[in-house]
C-alpha cells in the first residue's frame, strides 16, 4: 500500500471508505476501498471476501475493473481502476435531471452490466445512482458487489439481505426469502425516471413507508406478498394502505415520453415474475427507435478503444468535495433475521 499516495476521500459509507489515490511508481490513478477493520466483525469479512470472489469471476467492459486486493494490518484493501465520476454526481450537477440522449446511453450500458452478472447467475442486489461509475467519455461501469450475491440454489435461500431502500423491489420490503434477477431490474425502473426527472421516484423514509409509495403509484401488492406482510413480525400490527385512487406514472410525470413510460411500467410490474430480463428491455421501444441500439454500439466500441488506448486523458481532479449529509437516505440500510 506503500507505493500509493492519497489525494482524497470521494466515498464512505457502513463498508469502510473509497479514496482516489495515485500510484507514486506508474503515475496510475486508482479507486482504493479500504474497509473497516475485519477481525472483529465478521460481516466486513464476509462481504470483502464475497466481493472478491465476485470481481474476479467478473470482467466486463461495463463493470469495474478490480486490480489487486491486499491485507495490511487486518484490513482489505481493494484496488480498483478509477472512473471520473457516479450518477449521483451527475444528479448533483443537474438537480432537473440529465438529458433523454445521455439517459438512454448510460441506461443500454448499465443493462448490459447487469445482463453480464445475471448470464452468470449473480443478482447486484444494490443498484443506485451511487453504484453507477461513468467514464469521461461515457462509459458506464456498476460497482459495489459488496451484497451481490449468487443466486440461490433451488430450495436454498438468503439470509442477511442489505440495500438502498429507495430502489427496493416489494418482495424485497414485504421479507420475501425467495427473490431473484428481477429486484434488479425494478431499481433500473426507479433508476430512469430519476435520472431524467431528477428526483428519487419512491423516496420512503421508513419500509412502511416504501410500500405506500410504491403502491400509490402502481396499485396493490400480490396476495404472496400482502401474506407475507401480514406474516413479518417486523410488521406487527401494521396495516397495508388502502388505495383509493392510484396514480399512474404517466399522470404523475406527464412529460415523459410513451417509450420511456412503456420502459418503466415493465421494469416497475409488482409481480416480480412478469419483469422482463435485461434482454428483453433491450428491445423496448427506448432502444429500438430510430436505430439507437446499432448506432449507439458502434460508438461504444470507438470509445472503449479510445480508453485503452488514451487511459488519461488529462490530469483528473477530486469530482465530489465536501458533501452535505441531506442525501443520508441513501446510504444503506441492514436488515439481519
Ligand atoms: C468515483 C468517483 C467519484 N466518486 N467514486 C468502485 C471504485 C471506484 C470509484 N472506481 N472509481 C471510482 N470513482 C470502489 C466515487 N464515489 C463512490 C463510488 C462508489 C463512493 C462509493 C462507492 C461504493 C468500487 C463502493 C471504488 N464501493
Amino acid at each position: 500500500m506503500e507505493k500509493y499516495e492519497i489525494l482524497g476521500l470521494v466515498g464512505e459509507g457502513s463498508y469502510g471508505m473509497v479514496m482516489k489515490c495515485r500510484n507514486k511508481e506508474t503515475g496510475r490513478i486508482v479507486a482504493i476501498k479500504k474497509f473497516l477493520e475485519s477481525e472483529d466483525d465478521k460481516m466486513v469479512k464476509k462481504i470483502a471476501m464475497r466481493e472478491i470472489k465476485l470481481l474476479k469471476q467478473l470482467r466486463h467492459e461495463n463493470l469495474v475493473n478490480l486490480l489487486e486486493v491486499c491485507k495490511k494490518k487486518k484490513r482489505w484493501y481493494l484496488v480498483f481502476e478509477f472512473v471520473d465520476h457516479t450518477v449521483l454526481d451527475d444528479l448533483e450537477m443537474f438537480p432537473n435531471g440529465l438529458d433523454y440522449n445521455r439517459v438512454r446511453k448510460y441506461l443500454f450500458q448499465i443493462i448490459k452490466g447487469i445482463g453480464f452478472c445475471h448470464s452468470h447467475n449473480i443478482i447486484h442486489r444494490d443498484i443506485k445512482p451511487e453504484n453507477i461509475l461513468v467514464s469521461h467519455s461515457g462509459i458506464i461501469k456498476l460497482c459495489d458487489f459488496g451484497f451481490a450475491r449468487t443466486l440461490a440454489a433451488p430450495g436454498e435461500t438468503y439470509t442477511d439481505y442489505v440495500a438502498t431502500r429507495w430502489y427496493r423491489a416489494p418482495e424485497l420490503l414485504v421479507g420475501d426469502i425467495k427473490y431473484g434477477k428481477a429486484v434488479d431490474i425494478w431499481a433500473v425502473g426507479c433508476l430512469v425516471t430519476e435520472m431524467l426527472i431528477g428526483e428519487p421516484l419512491f423516496p420512503g423514509d421508513s419500509d412502511i413507508d416504501q410500500l405506500y409509495h410504491i403502491m400509490k403509484n402502481l396499485g396493490n401488492l400480490i396476495p404472496r406478498h400482502q401474506e407475507l406482510f401480514y406474516k413479518n413480525p417486523l410488521f406487527a400490527g401494521v396495516r397495508l394502505p388502502e388505495i383509493k385512487e392510484v396514480e399512474p406514472l404517466e399522470k404523475r410525470y406527464p412529460k415523459l415520453s410513451a417509450a420511456v413510460i412503456e420502459f418503466t411500467k415493465r421494469c416497475l410490474q409488482i409481480d416480480p415474475d412478469k419483469r422482463p430480463s435485461c434482454a428483453d428491455l433491450l428491445q423496448c421501444d427506448l432502444f429500438i427507435k430510430d436505430d439507437f441500439a446499432e448506432r449507439f454500439t458502434q460508438e461504444l466500441k470507438a470509445k472503449i478503444q479510445k480508453e485503452r488506448d488514451h487511459p488519461l486523458p488529462k490530469k483528473s481532479k477530486i469530482s465530489r468535495k465536501d458533501k452535505d449529509d441531506s442525501g443520508d437516505e441513501r446510504k444503506m440500510l441492514l436488515i439481519q433475521d
